[in-house]
């Protein structure tokens, strides 16, 4: 095993990941602490676990801006990784992103969301890339909730729908305010919002308001749903259990369990072998 010669290093690391993450994103970290366990970790470690422990050594923004350059990366692009890190961020944390993936890559994130993508697709991305809160005043705003309800409606009644209000209405505002909006339009559908996506769009943008509308109605139970559905994809599991650490983890074990029946801590222990799995499980944190 390539790891044997670093086992002892491997256990502290483990240990103490929580309190490395913690450490790195408040940001006190002095570089040559950061580039002396890079380089251990190099050294040392291969494989998943490497990936999983380097993943924890970069601070928010650049690790999202690593995953959104690995879906993009190569021949063609894993749509539901993009909108995954695009649709789980704040605006601000969005704009962070952007910075960062114009330092690490010296390229920049909304040419290469240009290139990879296409046609409607391409419009909703840049939107959720450069999405507002309007209206995050707290208030709730009773007349911009029947007016956005009635256009995201009407432009799924005619032959064929149109995507634009779609678009705009759920990237620029807040998102209690769009909660609502969604809620209200299944009353008056009478059906989820995700079938009437479904029923009316199609291709990359099909996949792209689903995912969209799933983050605004429920963000954790979407990523309780993609961590089940991709237990076996390495890079999906890492994702969302490294990106999600800080906000939402416990809210997606919530749900993971009401999903499955199982925790997400028991189903590590099952589906994980060795130190990746204890690495996993220092993350997951606790048993629910
Ligand atoms: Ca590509």
């Amino acid at each position: 095993m390539p790891f044997r010669c670093g086992g002892e290093l491997l256990g502290l690391y483990v240990r103490i990941c929580p309190l490395i993450h913690i450490w790195m994103h408040v940001r006190f970290t002095p570089p040559w602490i950061r580039k002396d366990l890079n380089a251990a970790l190099k050294k040392g470690l291969s494989g998943a676990v490497q990936e999983l422990l380097l993943a924890l050594m970069m601070t928010p923004d650049r690790f999202d801006s690593h995953r959104l350059r690995q879906s993009m990366e190569g021949v063609g692009t894993d749509e539901e990784a993009l909108m995954e890190v695009l649709c789980t961020r704040s605006p601000a944390q969005l704009r962070d992103i952007t910075i960062a993936y114009r330092e690490m890559y010296n390229r920049y994130l909304e040419n290469d969301l240009i290139s990879e993508t296409s046609k409607e697709f391409t419009k909703l991305v840049l939107a959720i890339l450069k999405k507002e809160e309007r209206n995050a005043s707290g208030k709730i705003d009773f007349e911009l909730i029947d007016q956005d309800v009635k256009e995201l409606s009407e432009a799924v009644t005619g032959k064929k729908a149109n995507p634009e209000p779609w678009t705009q209405v759920l990237t620029s505002r807040s998102s209690d305010h769009l909660k609502r909006v969604l809620s209200r339009l299944e009353d008056l559908k009478c059906e989820p919002v995700d079938k009437t996506i479904q029923s009316h769009f199609s291709g990359d943008l099909r996949l792209g308001l689903r995912i969209l509308a799933q983050t605004i109605q429920n963000k954790p139970l979407f990523l309780a749903q993609r961590l089940h559905s991709c237990m076996k994809k390495n890079a999906v599991v890492r994702g969302i259990m490294v990106g999600q650490s800080e906000e939402d983890l416990l809210w997606v074990r919530v749900e993971f369990l009401k999903l499955t029946n199982l925790s997400l801590y028991s189903t590590i222990q099952k589906d994980f072998k060795g130190e990746l799995q204890l690495a996993l499980l220092a993350l997951c944190r606790s048993e629910d």
